[in-house]
């Protein structure tokens, strides 16, 4: 049967929901091939009715991944944003936080952090404990996905944007006020265990009406990076970007070297310590750094 271009709108395991010319195919790929991603634009040729099978994955603009010892696990392709979803309760993880920023930063996408559930009174501190995030250059979105999303709508216009975070921040109760006909389940946050119950399962494409799209996912507990070099690491981290050349060392790791400008920085408290630390976790995992 004939092929036909088509992109990928959901992504279910080893499963594929593919649009093509205004209908959904249900795709697999052919042999064991490197992976295909939401929004990925595919070769499919046709199989049956409703079924196809992707040839092959169109040249992207840009991929939004994670990685462990074992295997890569792709977010999305073809993005014009991320917007990492965060929330004072469940209580996030923060390391979840940078390291989605680093990801971006590593795949050439722009981020944007929105702070969910303003309508809970623990979020006023979180948001300020966020604000130097601002600073170094990432929008802090607060808003409510219960009670007002209107803060987002603007950023969204025209544009993809992928949600990521951890389970229980709110991305699929964004999605459905910002999709009325999206319904995509929502689920409890366990207040014994405070965290959430990993509601989504797949990644999913959902139109916006108003032009654009929003890539829900499901919620992560880790955030390998596995795939970063040492160059690539540290061109994520905008604070360390900018105090470029003022090492002693022109290779400096900005670990216990001598005279190193961002170990300056965050004694004097102009890095976030905890940023400089998730860095020297990165690196370790990656053993570009000896224990
Ligand atoms: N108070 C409050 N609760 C919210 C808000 N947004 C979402 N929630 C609640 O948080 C819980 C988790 O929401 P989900 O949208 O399922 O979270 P998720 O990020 O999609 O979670 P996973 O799919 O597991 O990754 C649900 O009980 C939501 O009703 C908000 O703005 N305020
Ligand atoms: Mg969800
Ligand atoms: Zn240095």
């Amino acid at each position: 049967m004939t092929e036909r271009l088509g992109r990928v709108i959901a992504v279910y395991g080893r499963r594929y929901r593919v649009a093509v010319d205004g209908r959904e195919l249900e795709c697999v790929t052919r042999g064991k091939k490197g992976g295909v991603a939401c929004n990925d634009r595919v070769v499919v040729r046709e199989t049956g009715a409703d079924s196809g099978v992707i040839e092959r994955v169109l040249p992207r603009d840009n991929l939004l991944w994670r990685s462990d010892e074992h295997r890569a696990k792709l977010l999305a392709a073809n993005v014009d944003q991320v917007l990492v979803v965060t929330a004072a309760v469940p209580t996030p993880r923060e390391e979840l936080l940078d390291r989605s920023l680093v990801a971006a930063e590593a795949a050439g996408i722009r981020a944007l952090i929105v702070i969910n559930k303003t309508d809970l009174p623990e979020t006023a501190a979180y948001i300020q404990r966020l604000s130097p995030y601002a600073e170094l250059g990432y929008p802090l979105i607060p808003l409510s996905a219960r009670t007002d999303v209107t803060p987002l709508r603007p950023w969204l216009v025209d544009r993809v944007s992928v949600l990521v975070g951890a389970s229980g921040m709110g991305k699929s109760t964004l999605v459905n006020a910002l999709v009325p006909q999206a319904q995509a389940a929502t689920g409890e946050t366990s207040e014994a265990l405070d965290a959430g119950r990993h509601t989504t399962t797949h990644t999913r494409l959902y139109p916006l009406p108003g032009g654009g799209a929003l890539i829900d996912s499901p919620g992560m507990q880790e955030f390998g990076l596995r795939h970063l070099g040492l160059a690539e690491v540290q061109a994520a981290f905008p604070e360390f970007r900018r105090l470029a050349g003022q090492c002693r060392f022109h290779n400096c790791r900005h670990l216990q070297e001598p005279d190193c400008a961002v170990r300056a920085a965050v004694d004097s408290g102009t890095i976030l310590r905890a940023r400089w630390r998730v860095y020297q976790d990165i690196l370790r995992e990656n053993a570009q750094i000896g224990h």
